[in-house]
């Protein structure tokens, strides 16, 4: 088999990537090691900046993303008992966020390729990757007892962070930065009306909490947990009486209980690798970086990488030139390195760290007083929230 580019993985990055490819006549196979319905299966992100959106609409993989999506103006800052509105839009002039599940997103882009008949091979064995280095990189996979094998001019590492593509690059050619955080993320799906009609972000002397949602009848809530907690020791009783403790009176009253439909618990790293590209295969996504979930920014940074790629890709075929390429790196790790920032920085400002004792609690709450009553501490919050624009600072 032949290709322009082999595309592993078939998360957002890499459908999305696929996507931006076919609309410019670039020819993609997207290898997924797993099926489509578990690739779905994986509840995650929910807040879509503009830029990712945008996207979206470039593609042309939107109509439902319009019809169902929840558009934000605002979010709450719940600290010492009160809850305190971050007016995105008064703020950044006018800017939003989507409340659209990936899980939607992804199988919106799943359908679009579908439709337009593209090759996603799903269920691909042991795939490896080969001669990177050179002009002509190869794909190898195992499918029904045999070994395949694609040849292409591009290889782009799309298989998020446990992938085979970050992996296989030479130990002496990648720098790995890392932070993992001394908490986890229990996070519940229920068919139950979201508690608010924005998202709730709670610093609480018992831990953070967080109120998202996926639909008007559809919430997703999550609660700071020890690292040793897992999904099973949590009953949703205990779960519904937890996160009770750490809202505010009103929507502690107010909040609706139900049986959990999906039950979970995600660690929280802070991950960045540098460069982003080695010779003829790019990383994006995940594959490249993690984000703690705090600031909602591991998607859409994942949508900017794949923009940035496609526009390189795009340009080495029609201007037959590698200025694109060549810039890739530098300008994805630029936009990465300050969204990595926001969302370390919101993850130190909204979790208890035992170790920092109460007077760390106080410190967070003079910081957060100060946020939200400060103009310029809100913006601040706001514009990063919603999202920098792609080119910022360039
Ligand atoms: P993915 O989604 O991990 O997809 C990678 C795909 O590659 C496949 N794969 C392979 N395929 C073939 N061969 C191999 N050897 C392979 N190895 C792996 C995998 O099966 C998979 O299908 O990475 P991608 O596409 O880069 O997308 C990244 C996003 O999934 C991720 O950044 C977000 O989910 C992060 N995130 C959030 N991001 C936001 O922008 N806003 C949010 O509100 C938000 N909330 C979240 C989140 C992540 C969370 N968890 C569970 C980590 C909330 C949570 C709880
Ligand atoms: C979600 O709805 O899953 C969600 C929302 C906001 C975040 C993280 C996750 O910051």
């Amino acid at each position: 088999m032949k290709t322009q580019v082999a595309i592993i993985g078939a998360g957002p990055s890499g459908l999305l990537l696929g996507q931006l490819l076919h609309k410019s006549g670039i020819d993609a196979i997207i290898l997924e090691r797993q099926t489509g319905e578990h690739v779905l299966g994986r509840i995650r992100a929910g807040v879509l900046e503009q830029v990712t959106t945008d996207l979206l609409d470039e593609v042309g993989v939107n109509q439902r993303m319009h019809q169902e999506g929840l558009v934000h103006g605002g979010f709450d800052m719940l600290f010492k008992g009160e809850r305190h509105r971050i007016d995105l839009r008064r703020l950044t002039g006018g800017k939003n966020v989507m409340v659209y599940g990936q899980t939607d997103v992804t199988r919106d882009l799943m359908d679009a390729r579908r439709a337009a008949g593209l090759t996603t091979i799903y269920q691909a064995g042991h795939v490896t990757v080969h001669d990177f280095d050179s002009a002509r990189p190869r794909v190898r996979y195992q499918q029904d007892g045999l070994t395949h094998e694609i040849e292409c001019d591009f290889i782009a590492g799309c298989d998020g962070f446990h992938g085979v593509c970050r992996a296989s690059v030479p130990r002496g050619a990648i720098r790995e930065f890392e932070k993992i955080y001394p908490f986890g993320w229990l996070g519940i799906l229920s068919d139950t009306p979201p508690v608010h009609h924005e998202l709730v972000y709670a610093n609480s002397q018992r831990g953070f909490a967080l109120c998202s949602q996926r639909s008007s009848t559809r919430s997703r809530y999550y609660l700071q947990v020890p690292l040793t907690d897992r999904a099973e020791d949590w009953s949703d009783e205990a779960f519904w009486q937890e996160l009770r403790l750490r809202l505010d009176p009103q929507a502690s009253a107010s909040l609706v209980t139900g049986p959990s439909i999906e039950k979970s618990v995600a660690p929280l790293r802070s991950f960045v690798t540098e460069p982003m590209r080695f010779g003829r295969m790019f990383l994006a996504g995940d594959a490249a970086h993690i984000v703690p979930p705090t600031g909602a920014k591991g998607l859409n940074l994942a949508a900017s990488d794949v923009k940035f790629l496609s526009s390189a890709l795009i340009e080495f075929y029609q201007d037959k030139t590698e200025a694109g390429i060549d810039a890739y790196s530098g300008r994805c790790l630029r936009r990465v390195w300050r969204a990595e920032r926001f969302s370390w920085w919101f993850t130190g400002l909204m979790h208890r760290f035992p170790e920092n004792g109460d007077i760390g609690q106080k410190f967070q709450e003079a910081e957060l007083d100060y946020l939200v009553n400060s103009e310029a501490g809100s913006l601040s919050v706001a514009e990063n929230y919603v999202g920098l624009p792609l080119n910022f600072g360039e």
